[in-house]
């Protein structure tokens, strides 16, 4: 594998859109006591279902440390790659590499710098040393020459493409003081459009309420198809979320893409909103003294943060009066896939999604 200092836009890689074929997905097994409750257990179970569903239709790639190596091994099935890797817990969008594609179908990762969702500013966990190294030991497992942009801060959750020439961003997230503060908002965009060879880059303002990654795109809206996305919505006034998705439609609605088309927003309606309780509360070790989540706390509960396999969309459910609803949704966007629900409580009280546990890695020639 080389380490490349050029940049993907000058030697023709660009970020393919996630509904486009992959070769497989990467996740990363559970573990931290303090991400994951009464020892991470039930999320074991739900990311093993995460797994199984995707391995329908692609290669499913387990980094696993050395010391749940065989739980993992055990709990998963044999067609399910379980390969041994140091991180610092279970984000596999997020620290994992994001993939460019040529024309010609080759690809390689791009190496972004990892700072926990905010460093020492507002970050999530530290020491995040281990999750740093991943996107780069990934690429050297996989055999792909990876991109050196360790320089700036980045999570794959924060960003979406369309494959096109437009990618998706949140300003909440990447204009947030703990990523790359230095740099003014059009430096911003001029890097993600050298990095991630794009046009367009779509400033949605903001994301989930009490999304705790300051706002990741990845739990607002996706894209479905070229020019299309879907936006989580609800329509109660008084939930803060309203505001937030309504100023995310006004803006899509008066945006265009990099080929000029006006984008066609679906909503998605939210679940319910969703708490922490006292019992998940205890199930939980402190982190530097400090709880990780306190008893009543709103989770960032959302069905846009469902993964594109193959052949399927594998989507949370929160045993929600909406679960059905947003299926039969997806179902449309999506007729050439089976949407296939998983019981995601256990990945949410870690703090993101279905899609925050996975990376797909682009089929190559
Ligand atoms: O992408 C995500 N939603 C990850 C959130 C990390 C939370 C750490 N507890």
């Amino acid at each position: 594998m080389k380490i490349l200092h050029t940049i993907p836009r000058e030697d023709g890689f660009f970020m393919p859109a996630e509904f486009e074929p992959h070769y497989g997905c990467l996740m990363i097994w559970p573990e931290r006591a303090d991400s994951w409750q009464y020892g991470a257990v039930a999320a074991r179970r739900a990311f093993c279902e995460v797994a199984k569903a995707i391995a329908e239709s692609e290669k499913v790639i387990m980094l696993v440390s050395f010391e749940q190596y065989d739980t993992a091994r055990e709990m998963l099935p044999e067609y399910i790659r379980v390969v041994e890797m140091s991180t610092d817990d279970s984000w596999a969008r997020d620290c994992g590499p994001t993939f460019v594609k040529n024309k010609a179908g080759e690809i390689r990762g791009i190496d972004w710098g990892f700072n926990a969702w905010g460093g020492l500013y507002d970050g999530l966990y530290f020491p995040w040393d281990k999750d740093n190294k991943v996107a780069r030991k990934v690429c050297d497992l996989l055999e792909k020459d990876t991109y050196d942009a360790r320089d700036f801060i980045l999570e794959g959750g924060a960003i979406h493409s369309d494959g096109e020439g437009t990618v998706m961003v949140t300003e909440s997230c990447l204009l947030s003081k703990g990523r790359n503060p230095e740099l003014t908002k059009e430096e911003i965009e001029q890097k993600l459009k050298a990095y991630l060879n794009v046009e367009k880059v779509l400033w949605l303002p903001c994301g989930i309420y009490n999304d705790e990654t300051n706002e990741h795109i990845d739990n607002i809206c996706a894209f479905t198809a070229p020019g299309e996305v879907v936006l989580a919505w609800t329509d109660d006034t008084k939930d803060p979320q309203y505001e937030m998705s309504k100023r995310c439609f006004d803006y899509l609605m008066q945006e265009t893409d990099a080929k000029g088309r006006k984008i066609l927003v679906h909503k998605l309606p939210l679940p319910s909103p969703v708490y922490m309780t006292e019992e998940e509360c205890e199930g939980l070790i402190h982190w530097d003294g400090e709880p990780t989540r306190t008893d009543g706390e709103r989770l960032a509960a959302s069905y846009v943060n469902f993964y594109i396999a193959n052949k399927s969309i594998v989507m949370p459910f929160f045993g929600d009066e909406k679960d059905e609803e947003a299926k039969k949704i997806l179902e449309q966007l999506f007729p050439m896939r089976k949407v296939v629900p998983v019981s995601a409580r256990d990945i949410l009280i870690g703090g993101g999604n279905i899609h925050c546990i996975t990376q797909q890695i682009p089929l190559w020639k």
